[in-house]
This record gives C-alpha cells, structure tokens and sequence, in this order.
C-alpha cells in the first residue's frame, strides 16, 4: 500500500521478524506484556514520536481492549477496528444476546440477562429443559461455565460459576442458555465501512480445538452449503449492523446437527485464522482494514465475493504434545519453513529466535490453499512434512495426526474432536535405545556424505540412498 510501518518491541523481541520487517521500531519495555505490550501510553508515546497516523492493534493484548481504543482516539490517531462502544457492547454477552433478539439474529434459547436466584434459575432451567450452560456475561472462550444435566446440581454449579466470574473478570454475572448437543464452531468473517456497506466473506470452520484453543482452521466449512452460507452471512451482517460495527469483524455461531445455527459472540478484531478466508475470497483483510479506518468505501459489494478452492491453518505452537501439552521454551536452532505455491508461512520467530515463557507458545502459522479439500490436506501433509524446527518441541506432530484422521478427512467432527479421538500417548516419545540408533545413523549418513565411504556406498561411485541427497542438502541449510 505504499504505508511506512512502525514496529514496537519488548527486549525479548529485539531482532523479531515483525522488526526487521518493519520500515522503523521502537522498544516498549522489558519482554513482559504487562511492561511492553500492554503499557497503553508508551505505545501512543512511540506512534506520536514516530508520527504515526493509525495504529493497528493486531489479534492479541489490546486488541479488543475499549480503553486503548478511546486512547488512541483521543491522542489524534487513528484505531484501525471498531469503535470503543461497539466493542463494548459485544464484549458484554448479555447485551450482546439482547441486542442479536432484537434484530432476530438466531441465538441459543435461555435469558437474555443475568440470572439473579437460585430460584428464577430453576424455573429457568425448567422451561429451557436441560442439559443447560451456566456463562458469565464477561466471558467469552470458555471460561466461567458449566455444564448442569440436571436441577439438582443446579445450585453449586451456579454458585461456582459465579465465583469463578468474579475472579477471572470483577462481574459475577451469569446466564443461562440450553446446552447445544454435538455442535460444531462455525464462524463468520465481516467487513464494514464507515458508509452503511456491509459485507461477509464466508465461514471457517474451527471445530478441531483443544481447551478452547483453535489447532486447526478451514475455509470452506464441510458443513455449509451455499444456501447455509447465505443464510449465516445474514445473520452475521445483521449483528454487525445491531451494533454499528467498522472494520474487519467474527461473528460466532454453533451449528447443530440438523444445521440449525446459533450466535456465541462477535470477536471485534482481526482473528489469527484470517489467512483462510484470505485464501479462498482472495480479499486482503488487513488491506481492507487500513482502507476503512482510512475512511474509504470497500471497494466491492456482496456480489463480487466469490469462494475458490479450499484453504487450511495449521497453528504452529511451542508445545510438548507428548507431555500433556505443556508449553515448551528454548533457542531454535534450526528453522526451515516449507514453501512454494500457495503455500503461507506466517512465522513469528526465525533461526536464532528464543521461545520464552512470556507470550502465547503459538509462534507460526501453516496455511496451505488447494483445489479442493483434499488437495488442501495433501498439500498441507507434505508442508508439515517439509517444516523444520529443531531446538523446541512443537505441536506440528499433532496438526499431522489431525490431516490423517479418518475423521477429519470425512469432515465428521464437533467441537470434541480432540478429546474424542486424540489419546494422550498416541504420540509417543522415541525411546532411549532408538534416539542412540538415530544418532548413530546420523553419524553415518553424514560420514557417507561428506566421504562416500559409509553405509550407502556401494563400491560404483555411486549411492544407494534412501533418502534423496536433495532433502539431506535442504535439511542441511544447503537450499534457499
Ligand atoms: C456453548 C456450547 C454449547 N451450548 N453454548 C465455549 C466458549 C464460548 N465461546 C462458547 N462456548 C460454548 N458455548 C451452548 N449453548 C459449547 C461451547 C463450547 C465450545 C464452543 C466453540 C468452540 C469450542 C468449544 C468447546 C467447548 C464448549
């Protein structure tokens, strides 16, 4: 776009790709986000100092913080995402349902405010018909709910949710909605411009997640067809609308197994799967994001949206899948990103990048665009297959089982997936006796390289190998 860029850092993020990338960079602080990424006034300090024009909050820390927004409005610059009221009132989920009501947006039976007694719970929960879920009005991905099958425990899982709210966000506040059986995640992206025009860009499909965190992300959905698309397009338009919504927005809904579809929430910012719909619209979201704050009509309409092929994401994180998970820390020391056509790394580290403890373990992002959705899943197979990252444990294991899964390549999965057919220790760690062996082999294939007077050398000059001298060069660092 012709648009010098301003990059922030923390210490830890001194030579991060965002950095280097960037035409200037200021630090912002020590590698905690409390002390550089979240300290509000340092950063419109920098985009004063620099003077910047518009700030763009990316998908994590302020982004969906109305404060900052207001902030940054008030110092004179420009916040590319919605306005600190639309944020406001989507974050709050009972104002959000009441608001989705009103404009006959689709949503999950159950009270449109805070359920203020154990008794109006009850008769509640009666006319509901449970199971039913216990949500905090300040929550949002997961936390602060319950499940409750039946009345009898009604009441301690009121009370639990109700302390867990408190904690986690200073409102007690829940509600009480019917719990949807077996459904799937299924939202959709919107774009709006400050002139009335709104459009959607279809769905992605984010069922295959663990603990509430995505792992992998498709567009299009298994599930919708075109008449489904039209319809939750609408619906997404329609709630955008409710709450005089700008910007790039997610509107989320679960759909049932009869296809009946339901709005969850409205994620007011960029959201990290974006690449998929990117892929497939061929819509450049964050070039549109800019254009509207910019205050430009978007330059197409409805009509001119049009789906091709099948794009999938992949969430690269520095996770110990063997070990439950656990976020793993460490130097990469080698890094080797696949490429080739239609093939998008979107990496946040390089070789040399230290993975600390102080932000999110997801560090990349894997996304490949196929004909089909087979295409895509090969194509993303042979990607995984090609990633190198030595020095962290990593959860591409993990995004690989998920290609090969019966299961997912049916597209016959719900939000369970994970928990359904992931069994800890399925992917098991190589044993002492076979990482000697690796070594060893190791050794010798690296003598027989360098020397042709190993293993593989069959007396003609030439080489019996295996595995293709091409692959050993490109692992050896030897291409690109
Ligand atoms: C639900 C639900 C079933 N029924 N609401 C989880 C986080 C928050 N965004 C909403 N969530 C759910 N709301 C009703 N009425 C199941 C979930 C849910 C879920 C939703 C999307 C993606 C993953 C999920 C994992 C567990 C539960």
């Amino acid at each position: 776009m012709g648009i010098r860029t301003v990059a922030i850092y923390s210490e830890a993020d001194r030579s991060a790709p965002h950095v280097l990338t960037a035409d200037e960079a200021y630090p912002v602080g020590p590698a905690p986000s409390s002390e550089s990424y979240l300290r509000m006034e340092a950063i419109i300090e920098v985009a004063k100092r620099a003077d910047c024009d518009a700030i763009h909050p990316g998908y994590g820390f302020l982004s969906e913080n109305a404060e900052f927004n207001r902030a940054v409005t008030n110092a004179g610059l420009t916040f590319i995402g919605p306005t600190a009221d639309a944020i406001k009132i989507m974050g709050d989920k009972t104002s959000a349902r009441t608001l989705m009501i009103e404009r006959g947006v689709p949503v999950v039976p159950g009270t449109e405010r805070a359920v203020t007694s154990g008794e109006e719970a009850r008769s509640i929960a009666l006319k509901v018909g449970y199971p039913i879920l216990l949500k905090a009005a300040a929550g949002g991905g997961g936390k602060g709910m319950r499940v409750v099958t039946e009345e009898t425990q009604l009441l301690k899982a009121l009370e639990s949710a109700q302390n867990e709210a408190r904690s986690a966000f200073g409102d007690e506040r829940v509600y009480i909605e019917k719990y949807v059986l077996e459904p799937r995640h299924v939202e959709i992206q919107v774009l709006a411009d400050a002139h009335g025009n709104c459009i959607h860009l279809g769905e992605r499909e984010c069922s295959i997640q663990r603990r509430h965190q995505k792992v992998v992300e498709e567009a299009p959905s298994v599930i919708v067809d075109e008449e489904l698309r039209t319809r939750m397009g609408q619906a997404a338009v329609e709630a955008a609308r409710a709450c005089g919504y700008v910007n790039a927005g997610t509107i989320e809904f679960l759909v049932d197994n009869h296809r009946n579809f339901y709005f969850l929430e409205m994620n007011t910012r960029l959201q990290v799967e974006h690449p998929v719909t990117e892929m497939v619209t061929g819509v450049d979201l964050v070039k549109m994001q800019i254009r509207v704050a910019e205050g430009h009509v978007l330059p197409m309409k409805q009509e001119d949206i049009r789906f091709r092929g099948h794009a999938i994401e992949c969430r690269i994180c520095a996770e110990d899948v063997r070990n439950d998970f656990l976020p793993d820390t460490g130097t990469i020391l080698r890094y080797r990103p696949p490429f080739g056509f239609a093939v998008r790394d979107d990496s946040g580290v390089t070789e040399g990048s230290e993975i600390s403890i102080h932000y999110d373990p997801m560090f990349a992002k894997l996304v490949v665009w196929g004909m089909d959705r087979e295409d895509a899943i090969r194509k993303m197979r042979r990607a995984l297959d090609e990633f190198v990252i030595d020095g962290v444990e990593t959860t591409i294991p993990f995004c690989r089982f998920v290609m090969d899964h019966p299961a997912f390549i049916k597209g016959d999965f719900r939000i369970d997936f994970v928990e359904k057919h992931y069994q800890p220790g399925f992917l098991r760690k190589p044993q002492a006796d076979e990482s000697r062996a690796a070594a060893l082999a190791a050794v010798l294939t690296e003598m027989d390289r360098t020397t042709g007077s190993a293993l593989s050398s069959n007396g003609k000059g030439t080489h019996d190998h295996r595995c293709s001298p091409w692959l050993l060069l490109h692992r050896q660092g030897g291409t690109r």
